[in-house]
């Protein structure tokens, strides 16, 4: 067995755990934020067996998108030029996914 650990967009959640659900992934939401963004996510818990990783992993593809963000500059950087009064432009997603072995599943 295995817990894949998926950090994923806000905005790409209720698609993603929809899509895993009706695939039969049990899932667990929960909230995050990134440390370099310092803007919510969502992290996805699912114990699952060997064989569905693929399927996870097909599915977060599907269902995860990258997006540009922007997020200020160090200060005294500007880039007035293009409008970009202190902005970087930054590339986030589709999903940062961890797989983990499981040395034991226990419901009790
Ligand atoms: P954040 O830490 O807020 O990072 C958001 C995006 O900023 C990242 O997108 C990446 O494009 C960029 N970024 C992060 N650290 C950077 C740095 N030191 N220099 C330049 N750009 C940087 P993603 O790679 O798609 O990551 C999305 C979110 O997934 C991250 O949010 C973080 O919450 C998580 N994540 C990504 N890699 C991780 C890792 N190795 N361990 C733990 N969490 C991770």
């Amino acid at each position: 067995m295995k817990l894949v650990l998926a950090i994923i967009q806000d905005r790409d959640s209720d698609a993603a755990t929809e899509a895993l659900t009706k695939r039969s992934i049990i899932v667990t939401r929960v909230a995050t934020s990134g440390g370099f963004l310092h803007q919510g996510n969502t992290t996805l818990l699912m114990g699952v067996e060997d064989a569905q990783v693929k399927t996870v992993t097909d599915t977060l593809r599907e269902t995860c998108h990258r997006r540009k963000m922007f997020m200020p500059m160090a200060s005294g950087i500007t880039d007035t030029a293009y409008g970009l009064h202190n902005q970087i432009e930054v590339e986030v997603g589709g999903a940062t996914i961890f797989v983990f072995d499981i040395d034991q599943f226990a419901q009790v």
